[in-house]
């Protein structure tokens, strides 16, 4: 049998406070998965009748979901912070634990109702820094897809793994070979946005478009699920390049996803398995974060696409 989460964390020989924070998120992203499982038996899927502090409307899964989390590292000595998209303000435990946890306890939930893989993305960081560290300072990154099978995607700064959620509620190591092809034909981007894009975007996805025929020289395919968990996970998996970059209806938010706990945590994945990550004009890691729900433009994935992004940023600005 594979090793479990717990057993390959001390093979690895990581430190014990941290494996500690990593199995609370790690428990919590299984009891997600059992919940999400069941919703729509328990008509837990539908409107939480409130919004969050981004404005949306909260699914009653996304608040389930924030307990969740909030129950498993609130009761962990090692996190004395807890920052998460669904939350205004961070929560300060009592503790005077190490880390400071930041996630999105459930993304994607607008594809719950479709039964679409949705995930839980997670960051954690030292909390002697405080909570407005540059995306370097992560000490670990992760995310789980509770897709046909739940995958919990883990970095702790090189290399990435993959452990799989077992009929017992355990996650089994499953591989720690995930790379990220420096080439790809796959690019994904709401297309829906086009007329909001800025000069770099609409040519860098025009000569997409324009496949053998244009300056990229090769046909290419586009995918767009709408859960950031499902489309990052393929990219790790295949290869292929993320956007949602800045445009003029983002342009005064300063994105549309958030830095602290979308931005980083994918961005620290993506590298880890050798590929790039931008704003399109810098690197996602190493930017200050101003506030605890700053947004951000992303484009990450493949090195060579990421490279021909950054291209026409560098000519048009
Ligand atoms: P759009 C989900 O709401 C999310 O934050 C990400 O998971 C996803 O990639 C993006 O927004 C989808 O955005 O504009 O296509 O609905």
């Amino acid at each position: 049998m594979s090793l479990s989460l717990a057993d390959w964390l001390a093979a690895q020989s990581v430190d014990p406070a941290l494996t500690s924070a990593l199995a609370s998120m790690a428990a919590s992203c299984a009891e997600i998965a059992v919940v999400l499982r069941n919703a729509p038996l328990a008509g837990q899927t539908g409107l939480a009748g409130h919004t969050n502090v981004q404005g949306e409307a909260q699914k009653a899964l996304d608040v389930i979901s924030n307990d969740i989390v909030l129950n498993h590292l609130r009761a962990n000595p090692q996190i004395s912070i807890l920052i998460s998209e669904e939350m205004d303000e961070a929560v300060h435990h009592e503790n005077q634990g190490r880390f400071i946890v930041a996630t999105d306890p459930l993304d994607g939930s607008s594809n719950l109702d479709v039964n679409v893989t949705v995930g839980t993305i997670f960051s954690i960081l030292d909390a002697k820094g405080g909570i407005l560290q540059p995306g370097s300072a992560q000490l670990a990154a992760g995310y789980a897809a509770y897709g046909p099978a739940t995958s919990l995607v883990l970095t702790l700064g090189k290399g990435v793994a993959v452990f799989t959620l077992d009929a017992s509620g355990t996650f089994r190591f499953t591989t720690d070979t995930v790379s990220v092809p420096e080439a790809s034909s796959e690019f994904a981007i709401n297309t829906a946005r086009e007329r909001f894009w800025d000069e770099a975007t609409r040519g860098y996805v025009a000569e997409n478009i324009a496949g053998e025929t244009g300056a990229a020289g090769k046909r290419y395919n586009m995918r767009w699920v709408g859960s950031m968990v499902a489309d990052i996970h393929r990219i790790l998996m295949r290869g292929g390049i993320f956007l949602y970059p800045l445009d003029s209806e983002t342009l005064a938010k300063g994105g549309r996803l958030r830095l602290l706990y979308e931005a980083n945590p994918m961005a620290m994945l993506i590298e880890a398995a050798g590929g790039r990550s931008t704003t399109g004009r810098q690197r996602i890691l190493d930017l200050t974060p101003s506030a605890i729900h700053q947004r951000v433009p992303v484009i990450l994935g493949s090195a060579e696409e990421v490279k021909r992004v950054e291209d026409w940023y560098n000519r048009v600005s």
